[in-house]
């Protein structure tokens, strides 16, 4: 006879449900900050990016190849990429707003790129006009899938937001000529940079062509074989080190890393690969609870910018590059949409973390300037590194992230709700108008708040046809949230909804969908600390102050001359500032006093120190202001810290 263990009956592994919320596509986002910034991104953002595409090169590189230039090839490998980026942020500003002010550069631009696109299809400006012979040749470093991967999204967005075919169909020559290339049949290969995935996931999701989901189901299958040269950095860098299914842990560059998780979530969604879902599962445990910064972003190594060891996340050597942000975004709303493990409110929660903070820090109140890193402190003597400059700059030689930023704003309203059945599901508090859907009865729902700025809320139920319908809202959990309905009455609001949403701390609440009903949500803004998991060495001792999902920083400008922000520890817990409805303010008060400067860099511990901890906390204290890391540096440059001694 065994021990008893070994005649545990152990349950049969049963294939997951995939439960797939519908993304409602009619949302636009009318007040608060996510509104004002997508106004920022139309005027501003989207033409500087347009501006900067002429002044940087990569006009040029397409206009050399059809006589329309003399100038040699500027920019990195993958430059034609930032104008395919900057072409999709205008369709989704099409689709937001319905301008056609950039209607003239879309018609030449795409001209452009017909004139330039061989007639088999094939198209990557680097490859025609720098070195022809390595056409789909050195698939590790060239970019080209990854440059066509961009290229097909910008199409696909311009079809759904402007119902443009043009860019479509140059793209479908593309796609074809990859699936001729490299599809059943074809040659093994694979691009060094993932993304091409998840835009023929896209391409077939909008021309109902199965070969291009089989395309891109074959890249996901034929990635840890080793097609790719290792490399200096080895084939972890690539994701290349282990097939796809089996990978449960982040490695190797963040935003390859983070690009090929959408692809593969495309890729399990649309073929019902639970393997590939349960895979996808780990990998998210993987970077949301072991290598994500507080502030929403990835990549804890500037050499190669890829993520570290479980918990090793510095804050001041943070690479954070903004792109990875945007991936995780990417990645966490497909893992939303497809129902998968953690359940829609651990998704949201990590949406509205990446927007609110490490996105919205890496551009400037102009909407002109721009961080590649985020780290999460600077100090007082720090130089600028390559790519992690100490201000937000216009542009940057390798310019991924201004493009992709200005995409990203342009379609925020998207992120906001979903629906399911009989549930409008709201996964972002802002001010907003969601036209529901027929299935759920037409009409709409307003959202009238300032979030994250004012804790008010109002939700308001209007011109509804249908009953037996259900709102489920997205609150945070350990935030005060009483919901009254329009005569002032509190409501007793059950936690949501079903099997589906696992017990998190950002619960959804469920109220039925009335017409004319209106809630009123009050949701506490008091700032709160936070402290980091005890294996993130780097910020052991330390805090964080956290006013709703925004994670707040002490500037040095915001000290009194003769001190910086490294020689300080906080003291007790934070004061809000303003009332808990009152957005004009956005800011906290914490006290701080001065750590004594010893003259030795490592001198003994004695009396000195003890008697440090032990006076009270009053004594030696200064009441400072601080303020949201989003808007870090827009006062003045300077040193900045979010993790903060505490005593
Ligand atoms: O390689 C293309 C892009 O350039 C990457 O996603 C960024 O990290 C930057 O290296
Ligand atoms: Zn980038």
């Amino acid at each position: 006879m065994g021990d008893s263990r070994s005649r545990r009956v152990l349950a049969p592994v049963l294939p997951r449900r995939i439960v797939k919320h519908k993304p409602a596509m009619a949302v636009s986002l009318v007040d608060g900050p996510l509104a004002a910034w997508q106004v920022r991104n139309a005027e501003a953002t989207i033409p500087h990016c347009i501006e900067q595409l002429a002044v940087s090169g990569v006009i040029d590189n397409f206009r050399r190849l059809i006589g329309g230039s003399d100038a040699d090839f500027r920019g990195f490998v993958f430059a034609d990429s930032d104008l395919y980026k900057t072409i999709e942020a205008v369709a989704w500003e099409i689709g937001r707003s319905g301008t056609d002010r950039f209607d003239v550069w879309l018609d030449q631009t795409i001209g452009l790129i017909a004139a330039v696109q061989e007639p088999d299809g094939y198209i990557d400006t680097w490859i025609q006009g720098v070195d022809p012979q390595k056409r789909f040749a050195e698939l590790d470093w060239t970019h080209e899938l990854y440059v066509m991967g961009h290229l097909i999204q910008a199409g696909v967005a311009l079809k759904r937001c402007a119902d443009r075919d043009d860019l479509l169909l140059l793209c479908r020559r593309t796609a074809d000529l990859l699936v001729a290339t490299f599809g059943p049949g074809g040659r093994d290969g694979i691009c060094g940079h993932p993304q091409i995935e998840m835009a023929l996931v896209e391409l077939f999701r909008v021309t109902g062509r199965r070969t291009y989901l089989d395309l891109a189901k074959r890249f996901i299958d034929q990635r840890g074989h080793g097609l790719l040269k290792a490399g200096r950095f080895g084939a972890e860098y690539f994701q290349d080190h282990l097939p796809v299914r089996q990978s449960g842990t982040a490695v190797g560059h963040a935003v390859r890393q983070l690009y090929l998780n959408s692809g593969a979530t495309d890729v399990a969604v649309e073929t019902a690969d639970i393997a590939l879902l349960t895979a996808m599962d780990a990998q998210w445990e993987s970077v949301h609870q072991r290598k994500m910064y507080v502030t929403g972003a990835f990549g804890a190594h500037h050499q190669d910018e890829g993520f570290g060891a479980d918990f090793e996340l510095p804050p001041d050597r943070a690479y954070a590059e903004t792109c990875a942000t945007i991936a995780d975004l990417q990645w966490c709303w497909r893992m939303l949409l497809a129902g998968a493990g953690a359940g829609p409110g651990a998704y949201a929660a990590v949406i509205e973390r990446e927007i609110h903070n490490a996105l919205a820090a890496s551009i400037d109140r102009s909407g002109k300037k721009f961080f590649y890193s985020n780290p999460l402190q600077r100090h007082p003597d720090d130089r600028a590194h390559e790519n992690a400059p100490v201000t937000r700059q216009s542009w940057y030689d390798c310019a991924c992230c201004p493009p992709n930023i200005a995409r990203t704003v342009a379609q925020l309203g998207s992120y906001v709700a979903t629906f399911t059945e009989d549930t409008l599901w709201i996964h972002l508090i802002a001010g907003c108008r969601i036209e529901l859907p027929t299935e759920l009865g037409g009409g709409s729902v307003t959202v009238d708040t300032t979030y994250p700025l004012a804790g008010r809320v109002r939700i308001r139920v209007n011109n509804l046809s249908a009953s037996e319908q259900y709102l489920a809202v997205r609150l945070p959990g350990d935030a005060v949230c009483n919901v009254l309905d329009h005569k002032g009455d509190l409501l007793l609001v059950p936690n949501c909804c079903d099997d589906e949403v696992k017990p998190s701390a950002d619960a959804y609440r469920r109220l039925p969908l009335v017409d004319g009903a209106v809630y009123l949500v009050d949701l506490d803004l008091a700032p709160r600390l936070v402290r980091a998991h005890p294996r993130v060495d780097a910020v052991r001792g330390c805090v964080a102050v956290m006013r709703g999902p925004q994670v707040m920083c002490l500037e040095q400008v915001d000290l009194p001359a003769g001190l910086t922000v490294d020689d300080v520890v906080m003291v007790g817990a934070p004061t809000p500032i303003g009332r808990n409805d009152d957005d004009r303010l956005d800011s906290a008060s914490i006290y701080v006093r001065t750590v004594r400067s010893p003259a030795e860099l490592y001198p003994l511990m004695g009396a000195e120190d003890d008697a440090d901890c032990q006076s009270p906390v009053e004594a030696n204290s200064l009441p400072v202001t601080i303020h949201p890391f989003a808007s870090w540096g827009n006062q003045e440059a300077g040193a900045m810290r979010v993790w903060l001694p505490h005593q």
